[in-house]
């Protein structure tokens, strides 16, 4: 049997990486009808109900996903690996953002600034706390401090997805500030 749990990670994986896994196409904004993702889903053998879906996105701890306005259609709010522009309204960050990372990667993060990998934007978090967690996917966390003025000022742009995380395409090294020790 597939938990809720399970369900909600193969719909990050569906709506994030890989529609074509259920032969699911999203649209340029990165919708696809509830419907039909329903039906692609039980294709595929994971039988997932329009009430289980509706606890998925109400009860996700970080609310990875959003509904369209009349419920028709479904997206991941942010994390897309597949070429989607979620068409997020650009939006004035906090003075201070977090970026959690850990320690084998900060070598190549002071040459190379933050870059999004395999994603479409770096992921920067409003708290500390929030950055730390997500460093700490991977071992021990560091979290480092971007300063959002200095980079406002030299014309770069951030967006903020529904579920409170900062996006912004690349972090230059220069705009990093990296923990003492
Ligand atoms: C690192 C999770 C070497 C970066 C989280 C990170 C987040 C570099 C990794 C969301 C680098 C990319 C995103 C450079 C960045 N050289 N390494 N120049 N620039 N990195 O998973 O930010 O559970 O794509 O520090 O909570 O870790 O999936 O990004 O360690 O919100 O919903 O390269 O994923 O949410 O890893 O995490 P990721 P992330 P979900």
């Amino acid at each position: 049997m597939t938990t809720l749990e399970q369900k909600s990670k193969l719909l990050s994986r569906w709506l994030r990486h890989r529609p074509d896994a259920i032969g699911l196409e999203l649209d340029k904004r990165g919708w696809v009808d509830v419907a039909e993702l329903l039906l692609k889903s039980a294709d595929a053998g994971v039988v997932l109900t329009q009430d289980e879906l509706m606890q998925i996105v109400v009860e996700n701890d970080k609310q990875r996903f959003s509904l369209s306005e009349d419920q028709m259609r479904i997206r991941a709010a942010q994390g897309h690996s597949v070429d989607v522009d979620l068409k997020l309204p650009v939006k004035t960050p906090p003075p201070v953002l977090f970026h959690g990372t850990v320690q084998k990667f900060i070598a190549s993060i002071r040459r190379q600034g933050l870059l999004p990998g395999t994603r479409r934007d770096v992921h920067l978090s409003a708290t500390k706390q929030t950055a730390a967690e997500v460093g700490a996917r991977r071992g021990t966390a560091v979290v480092l401090t971007v300063e959002t003025y200095p980079l406002l000022h030299d014309g770069y742009q951030f967006r903020c997805a529904e579920n409170g995380v900062w996006l912004i395409p690349d972090v230059p090294p220069k705009y990093l500030r990296f923990p003492d020790k």
